[in-house]
């Protein structure tokens, strides 16, 4: 009687660990159904918008204000100057979604306040200190110093 009730427990705990194997060889191939329909909506997705927009990370780009930027070159009759001496690199070549970042390295208080392409405007930041901008437009941008308006700069921004 004990044999019986054993063996029947055994034969139990045997269909509990065999029945549900039949359900996942089911779902294996229902599955891989899945994965393709997946992949051939995927694929003319994404094939017209490769040669368009590569697929490029925005990035951001220093500028600096070196040392001695403040002093006014002399015989200055008022004009803007793109120099290297103001904002260094002076002009600046990026993307759409790209950002600048300016850090002050001179000894005075500075500003970078667009002229042309956007309003934007750090108002003054000493040194040390840094103003960023996304440009999220193509287009020419310049920009120079309220305080020491000699000093100017551009930004080329492609799609
Ligand atoms: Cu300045």
């Amino acid at each position: 009687m004990l044999v019986i009730a054993v063996s029947v427990v055994a034969i139990g705990a045997i269909y509990v660990l065999t029945e549900p194997q039949p359900t996942a060889q089911i779902a294996k191939p229902l599955s891989e159904e899945t994965a393709k329909q997946a992949e051939s909506v995927r694929q003319p997705a994404a094939s017209p918008a490769k040669p368009s927009q590569p697929a490029v990370a925005p990035k951001t780009v220093q500028v600096e204000i070196p040392a001695d930027a403040f002093m006014a070159p002399q015989g200055w009759k008022g004009e803007k100057l793109f120099d290297d001496k103001f904002y260094k690199p002076n002009k600046v070549e990026i993307r759409v979604g790209d950002t600048v970042e300016w850090t002050n390295k001179d000894l005075i208080t500075h500003t970078v306040t667009f002229t042309k392409g956007a309003t934007a405007d750090s108002g003054p930041f000493e040194q040390s200190k840094t103003w960023k901008y996304t440009f999220t437009k193509a287009g020419e941008y310049e920009y120079f110093c309220t305080l020491h308006p000699y000093m100017a700069g551009r930004v080329g921004v492609e799609q």
